[in-house]
């Protein structure tokens, strides 16, 4: 079996092949599946942006890196057990408006939805009024909004402001995340929930859906 280590090269360097077998054989060696995707997956790609900040990757490299780890999140899919984290209700999510980023808004959406969650992804790059007129169609009980640059966080609360103007911020609770989003900025934002991750997600979901029911 690979070490973490050699998982996280096989990803940085896109090595598709040999992350695929890698996976599979760190399952047939009983590794949690939740564990190869934090130790390898995830930490590759916090590999990866501390080797584009230092000028050491370039965007073709990073895509590249950022397609094979979708490929082994593919692997893993249905093994990412929610466990007793079962919450029903449905969620909008999308990343903000300028934002291209969506490795992580399809982790949360992938376990939202593995968790009772009705999804809609409304991808990368959404307008704020395209959030809103979709949270107004389908009546949601969420909206979960993704940013990865510190460049487009202003479109969270721009989007908060178009749910306003459409009517619909009573009757939706707003979470958000993203790498450079924190628990402060939900906060100053008037976000309902932040999470740092997929898992907190659900659970802050199940905690907001709890206390609103
Ligand atoms: C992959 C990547 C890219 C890929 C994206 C491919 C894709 N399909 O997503 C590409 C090459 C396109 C890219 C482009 C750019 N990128 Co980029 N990119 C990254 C990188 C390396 C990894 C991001 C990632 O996928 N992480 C893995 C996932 C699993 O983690 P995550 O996204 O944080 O998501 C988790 C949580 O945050 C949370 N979460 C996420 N969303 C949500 C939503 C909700 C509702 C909730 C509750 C939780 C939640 O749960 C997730 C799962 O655990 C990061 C570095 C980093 N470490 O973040 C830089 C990074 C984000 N990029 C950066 C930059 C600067 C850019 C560019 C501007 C570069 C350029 N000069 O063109 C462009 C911008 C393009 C645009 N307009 O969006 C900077 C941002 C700096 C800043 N603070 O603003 C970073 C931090 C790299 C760096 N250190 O310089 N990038």
């Amino acid at each position: 079996m690979p070490s973490y280590d050699e998982i996280k090269v096989y990803v940085e360097t896109g090595q598709k092949d040999a992350l695929l077998a890698g996976i599979h054989a760190a399952l047939d060696q009983g590794q949690p599946a939740q564990e190869i995707l934090q130790e390898g997956l995830i930490a590759a790609m916090d590999v990866v942006g501390a080797k584009m900040e230092a000028e050491e990757m370039f965007i073709p490299e990073v895509l590249r890196a950022a397609k094979t780890m979708e490929a082994g999140l593919e692997v893993l899919r249905p093994l990412l057990a929610v466990g007793d984290m079962k919450v029903s209700g449905t969620i909008v999510i999308g990343t903000v408006k300028g934002d291209l980023h969506d490795i992580g808004k399809n982790l949360v959406a992938m376990l939202l939805s593995s968790a009772g969650f009705q999804v809609t992804d409304l991808g990368i790059n959404v307008e704020p009024a395209a959030f809103a007129a979709k949270v107004k169609e389908t009546g949601a009980d969420f909206v979960g909004l993704s940013a990865l640059l510190t460049t487009t966080m202003p479109m969270m609360p721009a989007t908060i402001s178009a749910l306003a103007d459409a009517g619909v911020r009573g009757q939706v609770r707003v979470l958000v995340g993203g790498a450079p989003v924190t628990q402060s900025w939900a906060d100053e934002i008037g976000a309902d929930g932040y999470a740092s991750d997929a898992g907190a997600a659900i659970k802050i979901a199940k905690e907001l859906g709890a206390l609103a029911g």
